[in-house]
């Protein structure tokens, strides 16, 4: 069963065709959702992507009250999702992207290294982007891309930056890093803890998003879509057709 639910969501994102919900009629809790995403994960690896790190979901308010899911979670990142700081995303290989403002660290030891600006594409694959908490882990916590901008040491007070996600020059959401579970270091530490009882062990050179702390907005061809987060700087891309 696992690895059917597995396939159908990653035929799913390879067409990009959105697909029904899935985790009740399978009757899926957390954990075996978790293992459903493991088991995509694992598909994705077989055709040569490598992970780079570990993204943490629904750490704000405002982006649970967007999804109606009230549990912090938590998904992988490869690099086949990486996206050039500046780049260009093509959103015909998406179902109905939505892009969202991001805190990333990099990681050495366990320990953060350095942080920057990002920027987050996400994606479900489940119909109306709609879905329950376990079709939300399944579906890798709808990770599609990510932006990382300009690293730099960990400023003091990361805990009340403020947050400007801009599409094609205007601010359409603003937030604080405040909303990142009182910290974004917190969302790190979640990370750590989250992962690691998957046994998953953050890798030195490893990126941890934080999870955004504004609502996410959809994505139109054509669109720039920049990431300001106060003293860290910008992260953006161009959404291509
Ligand atoms: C789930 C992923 C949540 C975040 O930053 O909170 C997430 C979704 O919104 O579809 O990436
Ligand atoms: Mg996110």
């Amino acid at each position: 069963m696992i690895s059917e639910l597995a396939d159908r969501l990653d035929r799913a994102a390879l067409t990009a065709t959105a697909i029904p919900r899935l985790a009740a009629a399978a009757g899926l809790d957390p954990a075996g959702a978790y293992d459903v995403q493991r088991a995509l994960v694992e598909r994705r690896l077989a055709r040569g992507d490598r992970l780079t790190g570990v993204k943490m979901g629904l750490t704000s308010r405002a982006k649970m009250a967007q999804v109606g899911v009230d549990e912090v979670i938590w998904g992988h990142l490869t690099d086949g999702m990486r996206i050039d700081d500046g780049g260009r995303v093509d959103l015909t290989r998406l179902i109905h992207p939505r892009a969202e403002p991001e805190i990333a660290f990099l990681v050495s030891h366990s320990a953060v290294e350095a942080v920057a600006p990002a920027l987050e594409v996400i994606d479900s694959r489940f119909e109306g982007f709609d879905f329950s908490l376990p079709d939300v882990i399944a579906d890798n916590t709808s990770a599609a891309g990510y932006v990382v901008g300009p690293w730099r040491p960990v400023p003091d007070g990361l805990d009340n930056l403020g947050v400007l996600l801009e599409v094609n020059g205007r601010v359409v959401q603003t937030g604080s890093t405040a909303a990142i579970l009182g910290d974004p270091r917190r969302a790190f530490d979640a990370a750590v803890r989250l992962a690691g009882g998957r046994g998953v062990e953050l890798r030195e050179g490893w990126i941890v998003l934080a999870g955004a702390a504004t609502a996410a907005v959809a994505l139109k061809p054509g669109d720039h879509v920049r990431a300001v987060i106060e003293k860290l700087g910008t992260a953006s891309f161009r959404a291509g057709s």
